[in-house]
């Protein structure tokens, strides 16, 4: 029951939006369908954990953008209206609509505590750790490259992510982010791919994460890690932003990142 107005709107965003965004996720277990273009035909807009964004948040964050805001959460992102539930010590899954094979980089995770209320949170005050991150899996001559991201494809699209299981129950707004770098090859041509989510993390864990840094922080058009040529013969990846955090525990994950295989 589309308008003509609707289609032609709903056909220029899937020209324009040639990339992927996170379609929903599984919080230990329960599925929160995310920030969808399906959204733009539905009043009221479904409350959900996931954040907003400008174009569906389908296309990467442009260099000018990687130290500010849009960085956070996607283009002109706001707070999620609603959070998904998870005990600390559980597996959150982000499930991305189909990525391009050839968008191949590495795939991150940060949390940010609220202090308060995530759905009325001000995205320039998040102070994020990162809690996992994947990337460069077997080196080589570039096809014989494996990836962050070609796990994700061969997962179904789908990151899965441990919630520390230390945590400190509270309000967190997570990150979950894919930078491709098939054009990384001269600054400023990767491209991140933030999405966020609200979670209530519950438990006894003591941890909190108090020496994050706002995602305004976290690269530079040159940055190492954001340059990287991976067109060419590649034996290791320098996963860029902040270190792992301290206490973000075992990650599952994390064997994924050693860098020499084979
Ligand atoms: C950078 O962000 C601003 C503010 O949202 C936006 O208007 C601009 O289009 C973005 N730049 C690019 C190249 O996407
Ligand atoms: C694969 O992902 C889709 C959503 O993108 C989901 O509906 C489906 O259940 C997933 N399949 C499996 C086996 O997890
Ligand atoms: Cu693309």
């Amino acid at each position: 029951m589309l308008s003509k107005s609707a289609l032609v709107a709903l056909a220029t965003a899937t020209t324009v939006a040639a990339h992927a965004h996170m379609s929903g996720l599984v919080a230990d277990g329960k599925y929160f369908e995310g920030y969808t273009p399906n959204f733009q035909y539905m009043n009221p807009v479904p409350k959900v954990p996931a954040w907003s964004a400008g174009g569906y948040g389908q296309g990467g964050i442009a260099a000018d953008n990687f130290t500010k805001e849009n960085i956070i959460c996607h283009d002109q992102s706001k707070p999620g209206q609603a959070y998904a539930d998870v005990a600390a010590g559980s597996e959150v899954k982000f499930e991305w609509t189909p990525w391009p094979e050839g968008h191949k980089g590495p795939v991150l995770t940060y949390i940010a505590p609220c202090d308060g209320d995530c759905i009325t949170v001000d995205k320039m005050s998040l102070k994020f750790v990162k809690i996992a991150e994947k990337g460069l899996v077997k080196g080589g001559e570039p096809a014989a490259q494996q990836w962050a991201t070609d796990e994700l494809v061969a997962n179904n699209n789908t990151d899965t992510v441990t919630i520390p299981e230390n945590l400190k129950a509270g309000n967190y707004v997570i990150r979950n982010e894919i930078i491709a770098l098939h054009q990384a090859g001269t600054a400023g041509g990767a491209q991140p791919y933030p999405q966020c989510a609200n979670l209530k993390v519950t438990g006894s864990g003591s941890a909190f994460p108090s020496n994050g840094i706002s995602a305004t922080e976290f690269y530079k058009p040159e940055s190492n890690g954001i340059v990287y040529n991976i067109a060419a013969r590649q034996m290791e990846y320098p996963i860029p932003g902040p270190p792992m955090w301290d206490q973000a525990g075992a990650q599952p994950a994390k064997k994924l990142v050693k860098r020499f295989e084979a």
